[in-house]
């Protein structure tokens, strides 16, 4: 694999390297068996891939979050370098190629910006559309690999191709949990032990939620949420919603999911002082 960390070079190797299709896996490092699952799925579907590691600053709107997010640089890469092939690229630029100036644009994703994420975090979405076109621009890519566990942010990213008509597909890869359930994140290194035994009950309740889906409507389902995850310790449900894929319509009773669209689950919970997401299907009964 290459490791490079300027725009420039980054772009003369590309010249040289891009074939049929060019694979793009976007990353903020701290790299775990989710982030690698889209590795593994670009490789299998691109004969040239660039994966970045990039802490990008203006996603994140609680400075402390952004001090304390991992950043262990010397394991990523020697992560990748058992799944990368010879000429594929690491991409780990600074703050001065991405943000030569000030990114100051402001992007409008409608209703899918106006929920769940979006409210809990305000600008984040901004600050990924900020960076993801930017790395767009720059490489290029034919396909790109995003994450199902953030929901919300492949909705974010769908608009953005359609909006500034990059021509560049998307793949969508499931979540990647733990064996004890917890989705995979670069945070869960953050939590305390005994914060980090009690995590799996989020997705133990969302699954048993979308089971209820068959028999119970949509108020009873979320007091059931909110209450098996309020009973452990420092949890607090900030938000769940059961949404749509596409809109990110929020259905508030059963009557109002309409056939032939997928429905979510999507939760975030405050374990301490540590965000967690996930989100499962519901299916439709
Ligand atoms: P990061 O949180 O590092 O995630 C990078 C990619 O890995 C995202 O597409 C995310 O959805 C995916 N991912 C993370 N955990 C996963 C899991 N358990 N299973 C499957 N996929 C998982 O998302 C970002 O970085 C940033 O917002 C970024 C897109 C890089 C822009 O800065």
């Amino acid at each position: 694999m290459k490791i490079i960390s300027t725009v420039k070079e980054l772009q003369v190797q590309l010249k040289e390297l891009r074939r049929s299709s060019l694979g793009f896996v976007p990353t903020m490092g701290a790299l775990h068996k989710g982030h690698l699952s889209l590795v593994r799925n670009a490789i299998s579907e691109c004969p040239l891939i660039v994966v970045s590691i990039y802490v990008n600053p203006t996603q994140f709107n609680d400075r402390e979050d952004l001090k304390r997010y991992p950043r262990p640089l010397k394991k990523d890469l020697a992560m990748l370098r058992k799944c990368l092939r010879k000429n594929d690229i690491v991409f780990t630029p600074d703050d001065n190629e991405m943000y030569p100036a000030e990114d100051k644009r402001i992007f409008s994703f409608g209703n899918i910006d106006n929920l769940m994420e979006s409210l809990h975090r305000p600008g984040h979405f901004n600050g990924v559309a900020q960076i993801v076109s930017r790395f767009f621009e720059i490489i290029l890519p034919n396909v790109a690999f995003f994450g199902l566990k953030d929901f919300q942010q492949v909705a974010v990213i769908k608009e953005l191709i359609r909006q500034n008509q990059y021509k560049v597909k998307i793949a969508v890869c499931p979540v990647v949990r733990e064996p004890d359930g917890l989705a995979m994140s670069s945070r869960n290194i953050l939590l305390e032990p005994q914060v980090r035994k009690n995590a799996p009950v989020i997705f133990k309740t969302i699954s048993e939620a979308s089971e209820m889906i068959r028999k119970s409507d949509i108020p009873e389902i979320k007091a059931f949420v909110k209450k098996s995850i309020e009973k452990r310790a420092g949890f607090s449900v900030e938000y769940f919603e059961i949404v749509d894929d596409r809109e990110l319509i929020p259905a508030g009773l059963k009557k109002e999911m309409e056939k032939g669209k997928r429905y979510y689950g999507c939760i975030a919970v405050r374990a301490k002082k540590i965000r967690l997401i996930d989100n499962i299907e519901f299916p439709l009964v």
